[in-house]
């Protein structure tokens, strides 16, 4: 079967991809400018996590072992960024920012330093008042009640670098649809200086009909600039599609949504063998290149045999056909419209040798403690009703309370005989219910998190590892999951709630208070592995959530395993497993 020919695409959207320069560092030279002309980099643990342009124009890259940045370039001046809050905080508001600048709500967060927006419906009404006789003197309106509100452009061709560099002649077939792309390019231009000018931030910029491809473009010319994927989208007779060069071109592990785990298998299948695992593994890649062409034209390659290869007990349902659209890039998933919650907290840490319950108490605390005024921070809101306020102190209600505790962790393999030790990406782990307790907002945090690892977490710990010792873990991740929104939390009656409710969309416009989850881009495992050795320090990143296609690994992590039976089993699906378990014979 030609699985090609059964890919459709839908090219009606305008998705406008924003990928922050050099994130963490442009937090810290926002909140002190002199750093502005300086090498500079930002270390968690034993690396880079991140530098600026300047430091990358002396060598410097991001995820170099610190001690190899300073022999690099001596005099590179690091700052410590294990601690997120502050590039959580500037990503809400350059987040907020973008999202009042459109009409449509649809901006979607990813990790920190991404957003996706839709701007269809801006460019199509601009391309309605577009006048034909003079496209180089036009103006894109940005305020459909007043027309006086917005920016002169030249709709006679894209802003800024396209994809291909040199764009043919476009036929009339592919007329609509360049001169949509010509618009977003423009106001993709806009939104970038606006961001500048008002935030001080710059950023990389991709324009396309998708979520990937929008993406996937933006990388092309980077700082500070931005790309524009021209058509023909689709092949004919006359021309290739640009969609299909330009995803070719990509080795199949930097497409987002293939991880790391999906991308080994498919190289695997596309090699004849097991590809090399642990050379060059930074940022997800590999010294075996298998290109998305490589993998497109292999013999009897399609959906089908993408789910041959991929499919299985914890993989996602229909993972062959998405993948086989992906990498060819079909992306039909909407931009989300902003979440008032996010749909799960976790804060992990890894560490270098953890394999005492002692230690294992003290680690849990820790990450208790977090993960408590993070619930706090994101899932709670001053309740301001009057009749609440004691002394005039505005007391907190929940927005939304998670229903689901899960525990995580990493153990290592033990050590082979030869004295090496192979490597490990399996987290396994355990849901329980959320105790109530862990809801009050009256006792302190300190008092909650002990209560919370006495009382939960080191009960499903001995579950999850039932041997006394003789384990080792390189990671825990403590999570809470399965939101229910409290629309009326306390004993209110309706009116109150509805007068509430007009209360919190204004202050929703105003700030948006809580958005997406609050996704560090954090450290993938091979990554963390590259740290062994180093000392532990009490900071958290915060998991990918299982809810985008940005990981396989993700999807896998939303399975639990059952104590009893060893089965992998949906997270949410669970507890009812282990009711099925207690149940009489
Ligand atoms: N980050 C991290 N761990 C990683 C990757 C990234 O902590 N493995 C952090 C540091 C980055 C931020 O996330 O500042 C955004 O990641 P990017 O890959 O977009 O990197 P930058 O924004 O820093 O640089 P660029 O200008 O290349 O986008
Ligand atoms: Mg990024
Ligand atoms: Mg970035």
């Amino acid at each position: 079967m030609d699985g090609a020919s059964s890919l459709k695409r839908h090219d009606s959207r305008m998705i406008i991809h924003f990928d922050y320069d050099c994130f963490y560092a442009s937090v810290f030279e926002a909140e002190n400018p002199a750093l502005k002309n300086q090498p500079l980099a930002v270390q968690q643990k034993q690396i880079i996590v991140t530098c600026n342009y300047e430091a990358r124009r002396r060598g410097l890259y991001k995820l170099q072992l610190i001690t190899e940045a300073k022999k690099v370039c001596p005099d590179v001046v690091t700052v410590l960024g294990e601690d997120l809050t502050r590039f959580r905080n500037a990503s809400k508001e350059l987040y907020s920012f973008l999202r009042k600048s459109i009409w449509s709500g649809q901006a979607e967060r990813l990790g920190f330093d991404e957003v996706f927006l839709d701007c269809t419906d801006m460019v199509n009404y601009n391309i309605d008042i577009l006048n034909h006789n003079d496209l180089p003197h036009s103006f894109f309106c940005l305020d459909q009640s007043d027309p006086t509100v917005g920016f002169q452009y030249d709709a006679s061709e894209p802003f800024g670098p396209t994809y291909p560099p040199e764009a043919g002649a476009v036929s009339d077939q592919d007329l609509q649809l360049y001169r949509r792309l010509v618009l977003g390019s423009h106001l993709a231009r806009y939104l970038r200086h606006e961001l500048e000018k008002e935030k001080g931030y710059t950023a990389t910029v991709g324009i396309s009909t998708n979520k990937i491809l929008s993406k996937l473009v933006g990388n092309l010319h980077k700082p500070k600039s931005q790309t524009t994927l021209v058509p023909p989208y689709d092949a004919s007779a006359s021309s290739e599609s640009h969609v299909t060069t330009f995803m070719d071109s990509h080795d199949i592990g930097s497409i987002p949504g293939i991880g790391f785990k999906i991308s080994q298998k498919i190289r695997a299948r596309i090699l004849g063998r097991q590809p090399a695992f642990d050379e060059g593994l930074v940022y997800g890649g590999t010294k075996e290149k298998v290109t998305v062409r490589d993998v497109r034209t292999f013999v009897g390659m399609g959906p089908e045999m993408l789910e041959e290869i991929l499919g299985g007990p914890g993989s996602q349902r229909g993972i062959g056909g998405k993948i086989w659209g992906l990498i060819q890039g079909v992306d039909d998933v909407e931009v989300s419209q902003a979440k008032k919650v996010p749909s799960q907290i976790s804060i992990e840490d890894s560490y270098t040798r953890l394999d005492t319950l002692d230690e294992v108490r003290k680690k849990l605390n820790l990450l208790s403690n977090s993960l408590i005024r993070r619930m706090h921070l994101d899932l709670t809101e001053d309740d301001d009703d009057a009749e609440n306020a004691e002394h005039g102190i505005l007391k907190r209600r929940w927005l939304a309370r998670p229903r689901t505790l899960r525990l995580t962790t990493r153990p290592r393999p033990a050590v082979n005989p030869d004295g090496t030790r192979s490597r490990s990406f399996n987290r396994i782990s355990r849901s329980l219910p959320m105790p109530t307790f862990a809801f009050s907002l009256t006792e302190n945090v300190h008092a909650l998190a002990d209560r919370l690892v006495q009382d939960s977490l080191i009960p499903c710990f001995r579950k999850l590892h039932p041997e006394r010792s003789g384990w080792n873990l390189s990671l825990v991740n403590v999570a809470v999951t399965n939101m229910a929104e409290t629309a009326a939390d306390s004993k209110d009656s309706d009116g109150r709630d509805i007068s509430r409710m007009f209360r919190r969309q204004d202050d929703v416009l105003k700030e948006w208070r809580v958005v997406d989850e609050d996704v560090a881009p954090h450290l993938t495992d091979d990554v963390n592995d590259l740290l062994e050795g180093s000392v532990d320090v009490d900071v958290y990143s915060e998991a990918t959530p299982p809810t985008s296609w940005e990981s396989d690994d993700e999807v896998q992590d939303n399975m639990d395993v059952c104590g009893r039976c060893g089965l992998s089993v949906p997270s949410f699906a669970l507890l009812a497993h282990e009711r099925f378990h207690q149940m009489p014979d």
